[in-house]
């Protein structure tokens, strides 16, 4: 029998790990019939929130962004996004970024659609427009080596300019794969692993880490991945980003 006081679930002040067995659902104004978790939030201490909403029988998304811009990445299933009268029906690794001030409607879901979000406040430059809605696809997006080594591959889900003061980034590990050095910068992340397993070594603490779990990482937390196992390692992650540093 599995013993229910365990779990690999941590919350510390400038990191997390949440695995799928803490859930506790939220219900949240506008989107009916869905389970919501809210991983990562300010109630934590971060500056993003990230959220996993599985859509059961007529699940509906309806609201606006107002403050905070949205990206809604389809991770199962299927289900129609509309974006201010744009529609399009999205599936598996599709995505659409949601700018301020933008209503959204998503609904057609297949039952048990899985949807992962990452919400940020969106902060203006006088000097850069801001942007528009962004529907894609992460299958169409080149994956280059990261820093020549050919064992990681970064795509980068959204465009890289001015305008955007977040990105989203897909990650792949091949088995043995590792970040090639202890990373401490200023930026935070919001991660969710897509597949496979590893160990992350966050602010000096190692843990195993596998396809379903999710990861907070305050600016200045410390941070290092090795891939393990026999099949890369994928993690989908936000960053804030194009800022200056007040
Ligand atoms: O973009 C990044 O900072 C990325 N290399 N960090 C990470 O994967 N933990
Ligand atoms: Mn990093």
């Amino acid at each position: 029998m599995e013993i229910s006081a365990l779990t690999r679930s941590v919350v510390k002040n400038n990191h997390a790990v949440i695995c799928p067995d803490g859930y506790v659902n939220s219900n949240v104004p506008g989107w009916t019939n869905c389970i919501v978790n809210v991983i990562i939030n300010e109630q934590m201490g971060a500056h993003l929130c990230q959220t996993l909403i599985t859509l059961q029988k007529e699940g509906t998304l309806t609201g606006s962004t107002n403050q905070s811009q949205i990206f809604f990445y389809i991770m199962e299933g299927s289900c129609k996004a509309t974006v201010s009268g744009e529609s399009k029906v999205l599936t598996n690794g599709q995505f659409v970024y949601v700018p301020i001030q933008k209503e959204y409607v998503f609904d057609d879901a297949a039952p048990g659609t899985k949807i992962l979000t990452f919400h940020k406040v969106y902060e203006p430059l006088q000097e850069a427009p801001v942007p528009v809605t962004i529907f894609g696809d992460a299958a169409a997006i080149p994956g280059p080596a990261y820093l020549n080594d050919p064992a990681l591959r970064l795509q980068v889900l959204l465009p890289d300019n001015l305008s955007f003061d977040m990105a989203v980034n897909i990650f792949t590990y091949d088995a043995g794969g590792h970040l090639p050095f202890v990373e401490t910068h200023i930026m935070e992340h919001g991660l969710l692993y897509l597949q496979g397993q590893g160990v992350y070594m966050l602010d000096h603490q190692w843990y195993p880490i596998k396809k379903g779990d999710a990861i907070w990482m305050a600016p200045y937390c410390q941070q290092w991945f090795t891939a393990m196992g026999k099949e890369p390692a994928v993690y989908i992650y936000y960053k804030n980003v194009n800022r200056f540093p007040t």
